[in-house]
């Protein structure tokens, strides 16, 4: 069993395909913004419930959340994996209440993103405790060589409707991805990762925000809902100029 190094190490990215979890806030700044977020979506954290809420892209619009995006400290350990010059492109909460069923099935990001070429690094943030009877985030260390292909499920409870195909996953290799509020856990595009529904009484918190360099072009034509996607110049320069089309702005307060 893999333990896990609560560091950044590159070594580990390059030869697992992720790195981490470790810590980038305190457990009193996690709070606070996990108090945001609820308040964001109306409820108290106490009394956590189901939501409709829409979870995407709140980055374009409040400015809290666009400062998690560019948390210094995660910006130094994508300059060390993607070098100077950093694209920071989108944000998710992935929320799930306590009692939820929702499960998110062992995918590669990669598979669903029009952008070429596919090439993104994500920072995937725990606001609140995550660990296995609340659904933490999974991932197959050493999974992240080749793009592999995905396949339409026929699960009521999974959040996507496509999944990677059976036979290539080997759940015995899985790593529980346990978290405190605070930390970040890195991985790549091709990482295999997913995670179970909440059979706790605690709502798992969390996000994830994407990364990629300036020579990554996005097909915005071909993204349903394209408008969470735009591109922050958050390190460095662009000198390709690929996407002016979408470029976003820190949202003022
Ligand atoms: O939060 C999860 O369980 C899944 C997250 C995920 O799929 C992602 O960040 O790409």
């Amino acid at each position: 069993m893999l333990t896990l190094e609560r560091t950044f190490s590159l070594e580990q990215y390059t030869r697992d395909g992720f790195t981490g979890p470790f810590r980038i806030l305190s457990e009193e700044q996690a709070a606070q913004l996990r108090s945001v977020f609820f308040k964001e979506i109306g409820q108290e954290e106490a009394q956590a419930g189901p939501t409709k809420a829409y979870f995407s892209a709140w980055h374009h619009k409040l400015p809290w959340c666009y400062d998690l995006a560019t948390n210094p400290a995660v910006l130094d350990a994508m300059e060390r994996i993607l070098g100077p010059d950093l694209i920071m492109w989108a944000m998710h909460f992935w929320y799930k209440e306590p009692g939820s069923t929702k499960r998110i099935p062992w995918h590669q990001d990669g598979a669903y993103w029009p952008m070429t070429p596919v090439k993104n690094v994500s920072a995937w943030f725990a606001l609140g405790p995550t660990f296995r009877a609340n659904g933490c985030l999974r991932l197959i260390p050493g999974s992240h060589t080749k793009m592999l292909e995905h396949e339409k499920l026929n699960d009521a409870n999974s959040a996507f409707g496509q999944g990677l195909k059976k036979e290539f996953v080997d759940e015995s290799k899985a790593v529980d991805i346990e978290m405190r509020p605070g930390e970040v856990v890195i991985f790549n595009e091709a990482t295999f990762h997913g995670s179970e529904a909440n059979t706790s009484t605690t709502p798992r918190v969390a996000c994830s925000v994407r990364y990629t360099t300036p020579e990554v072009k996005f097909l915005v034509e071909q993204w349903g809902d394209a408008g969470r996607i735009k591109t922050f110049l958050v390190r460095g320069k662009d000198e390709r100029h690929l996407n002016d089309a979408i470029v976003g702005e820190r949202p003022q307060v």
